[in-house]
């Protein structure tokens, strides 16, 4: 088999990528670890970028979207027992979120995937990559028994933090830092109405961060912090509700309707980015290349943000016959993941709980939150950066 751009990935990066790459005429196939089912109903993202959503309405994947997803023009933050509304959308000349799932966004770009007729290979094993720093690369796979070959121009690595891509790249071509925070996210969905429907919450409280946020009008997504050794079967579904309320301020407390969860899962906390995210002709994007805590929700949107690039660097060196836009897609990208990064980073540091910190670092979370409430340039800061930097 034979093609343009092989992705390795099905998640919305290569999801997204494989759209872009077929609406510019470029020909290129889908290599999936997973099976189908698996792949869409991992439930992990919520909230989307205005540029995002732009880019999945552009490809033909928002109708629902559209119709189903809830735009937010505010955040809150709740500290010292109190609610403080930051107007994201009057900060920001007009600018909103939208709460929709990664499990909705996957599952849209993979019905349109379909429709279109595209070639997408779910349940590859032993997926490998070849060659990428001579003009035919190849990736190999295992299905239904049998090893297969796939030949291309160029192989975009979207497979995610464990994927195979970034491993095969020479550890002397690429450099990496990382932060591992010391707690995680114990995450609770429910079929609840969301405590906030208008605004997602950020809650800094003594006993750590919780965060209110949804999925639909029906559906809840709720996160305490909770110790990284903790197990999820530690949690009850009551011991997490009561933990949930003790976080935040009293008025909101009371109004949280609970139920059974439908999903309870413990996700760790990392910063992490690798550089270049070009090796000859594999190229990064997603989580492949990079990590950010969720606290600031950018991990998908800055996959959605580093197709973007790609796809245009592709785009110029397909049609304009030109690999300006290949060269510089690495340095073009990183100075995009670094800003989002550095929000992430500093959104996480305000809001958590750190193990060894006592009530002078307490004091100063708040101090700093009070700021962030009062001062309009320091609400504007985290209100643009939350909607997203342009791309
Ligand atoms: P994915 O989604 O991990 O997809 C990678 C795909 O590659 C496949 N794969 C392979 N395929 C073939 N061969 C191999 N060897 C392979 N190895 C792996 C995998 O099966 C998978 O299908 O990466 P991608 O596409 O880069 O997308 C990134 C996003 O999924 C991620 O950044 C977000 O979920 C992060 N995130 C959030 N991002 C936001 O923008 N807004 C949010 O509100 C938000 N909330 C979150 C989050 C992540 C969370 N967790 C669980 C880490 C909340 C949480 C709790
Ligand atoms: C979510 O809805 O899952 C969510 C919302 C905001 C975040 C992270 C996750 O910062």
């Amino acid at each position: 088999m034979r093609t343009q751009v092989a992705i390795i990935g099905a998640g919305p990066a290569g999801l997204l990528l494989g759209a872009l790459l077929h609406k510019a005429g470029i020909d290129n196939v889908i290599i999936e670890r997973q099976s189908s089912a698996h792949v869409s109903s991992r439930i992990r993202a919520g909230i989307l970028e205005q540029g995002t959503v732009d880019m999945l309405v552009g490809v033909g994947a928002g109708q629902r979207l559209l119709a189903e997803g809830t735009p937010h023009r505010s955040i809150e933050l709740v500290f010292k027992n109190q609610r403080h509304a930051i107007d994201v959308h009057g900060l920001t000349g007009g600018k909103v979120v939208t709460a929709y799932g990664q499990t909705e966004v996957t599952h849209d770009l993979m019905a349109a995937r379909q429709a279109a007729g595209l070639a997408t290979v779910y349940e590859a094993s032993g997926v490998s990559i070849h060659d990428f720093d001579s003009p035919q690369p190849s990736v190999r796979y295992v299905q239904h028994g049998q090893i297969r070959q796939l030949t291309c121009d160029f192989i975009a690595g979207c497979d995610g933090f464990h994927g195979v891509c970034r491993s095969s790249v020479p550890k002397a071509a690429a450099t990496e830092f990382e932060r591992v925070y010391p707690f995680g996210w114990l995450g609770v969905l429910a079929d609840v109405p969301p405590v906030s429907p208008h605004a997602i919450v950020y809650g800094n409280h003594e006993r750590g961060f919780s965060l209110c946020s949804m999925r639909s009008l029906a559906r809840s997504r709720y996160y305490v912090q909770c110790p990284i050794e903790d197990k999820v079967a530690q949690w009850s579904d009551q011991a997490f509700w009561d933990e949930l309320r003790r976080r935040l301020d009293p008025e909101l407390a009371d109004r949280i309707v609970t139920g059974p969860s439908i999903e309870k899962s413990i996700a760790p906390l990392r910063s992490f980015v690798t550089e270049p995210m070009r090796f000859g002709r594999l190229f990064l994007a997603g989580d492949a290349a990079h990590i950010v805590p969720p606290t600031g929700a950018k991990g998908l949107n800055l996959a959605a943000s580093d197709v973007k690039y790609l796809s245009a660097a592709l785009i110029e060196f397909y049609l304009d016959k030109s690999s300006a836009g290949i060269d510089g897609y690495s340095q073009r990208a990183l100075r995009r993941v670094w800003k989002a990064e550095r929000f992430a980073w500093s959104l996480t540091t305000l809001m958590h709980r750190f193990p060894g910190s006592g009530g002078f670092d307490q004091k100063i979370q708040e101090a700093e939150l009070d700021y962030v409430v009062s001062s309009r340039a320091a609400s504007t800061a985290l209100a643009e950066n939350y909607v997203g930097l342009p791309l």
